[in-house]
């Protein structure tokens, strides 16, 4: 089989000396059914820098697409659809050369994300964050939220199923409030956070101007504050982790965030391009791991945030209402003392 080779990002805001203990993850903006030829880069990358990469994040659009009828379900406009190679990795022609995360984006096979809400293997190799979800790799702990944010459905519930109307295969990956008040329950810390589309205002912590030059269509909405999705925001604002990375707008564009702590606490952002000829999709950061580590684990953390928020979890057009933040710390507390005994019983594994 052969690749096409597409030239490689490496950003000094994020490039690090490599460590030989370190985990190296390559990390790709949206993937756009192009796996094979992800891949096909990275192996190279591999060959010319004379390395391993140990996982593979992806931002978004990664459209699990298994067959002709889950292309039904994929908000692209029909003659533009396509079965992209991920069914060669479904059927088990083909298997993922690297451990590989993914979330969702605005352009998914949505039936078949929605089947794995909470996350889960679409195959092999594999692994889908879910609309919200946290897991770790070796040691490194990365969160991630799927989808797009509208304001018209963020305060709704999960109620879209297919076969989806011509409204809700759209609004079927939008952001609700109910997942993004999950992943700001989270306290410890995260080391990379996974987004589609930009967690708003981030622009101001980069080189506007260089990107308002290259985008000249952002600039209305860099005026106005409405570049990028308030949820995403919120959630950069409290959680905090050391990487946050998205996609969605298709290009290149790197940012640091102070948080202005007591202790000092930097967020480096990047957002890469889609994997097409001549642009910048991909980025290799070294991440420190724990090799006696399992290679994916359940958070336990998260799981706690889950089992706490699970009766909140609307699947009609209403959300519920959630409790007040003093009830779900109740919740929480007591579901964070019983797991793990729940986990030393039956054992877990992912
Ligand atoms: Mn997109």
């Amino acid at each position: 089989m052969s690749y096409i080779v597409f030239p490689l990002v490496q950003s000094q805001y994020l490039a690090t000396p490599l460590a030989k203990t370190n985990g190296r993850i390559a990390i790709e903006g949206c993937c756009h059914g192009e796996l094979d030829n992800i891949y096909g880069t990275i192996k190279l990358l591999e060959q010319r820098e004379n390395c391993k990469i140990d996982l593979v994040l992806i931002c978004g659009d990664f459209q699990a697409i298994r067959n002709t009828s889950d292309m039904e379900c994929m908000s692209v406009p029909p003659k533009f659809r396509e079965l992209g190679t991920f069914w060669k990795y479904y059927s088990g022609l083909a298997k993922a050369p690297y451990p590989t995360i993914f979330i969702g984006g605005n352009h998914e096979a949505s039936n078949h994300l929605w089947e794995l809400y909470h996350g889960g293997w679409v195959c092999e190799n594999i692994y889908y964050l879910g609309h919200a979800g946290v897991i770790n790799y070796k040691g490194v702990r990365i969160g991630g939220i799927s989808g797009i944010f509208k304001s018209n459905d963020y305060r709704k519930g999960h109620y879209e199923t297919s076969p989806y109307t011509p409204q809700t295969i759209k609004s079927v990956y939008h952001v609700r409030d109910y997942d993004v008040q999950k992943v700001l329950q989270i306290q410890k810390p995260v080391d990379i956070f996974l987004s589609h589309d930009w967690p708003r205002g981030i622009e101001r912590f980069g080189d506007v101007g260089e990107l308002l030059r290259v985008k000249t269509f952002f600039r209305e909405e860099a005026r106005t504050n409405t570049l990028g999705s308030p949820a995403n925001e919120q959630i950069l604002t409290k959680i905090q982790p050391a990487w946050w990375f998205a996609a969605h707008l298709h290009v290149k564009f790197a940012a640091l965030v102070d948080h202005e702590n007591e202790s000092p606490k930097i967020t480096k952002f990047l957002s890469l391009d889609k994997c097409l000829p001549r642009r910048q999709f991909l980025q290799v950061i070294d991440v420190p791991s724990d090799d006696s580590a399992h290679g994916f684990s359940y958070d336990l953390e998260w799981l706690a945030i889950t089992k706490s928020m699970h009766p909140y979890l609307s699947v009609e057009r209403q959300e519920y209402r959630l409790p007040s933040n003093e009830d779900i710390q109740i919740r929480l507390s007591i579901v964070t003392y019983y797991l793990p005994i729940v986990v030393q019983t039956i054992g877990l594994n992912l």
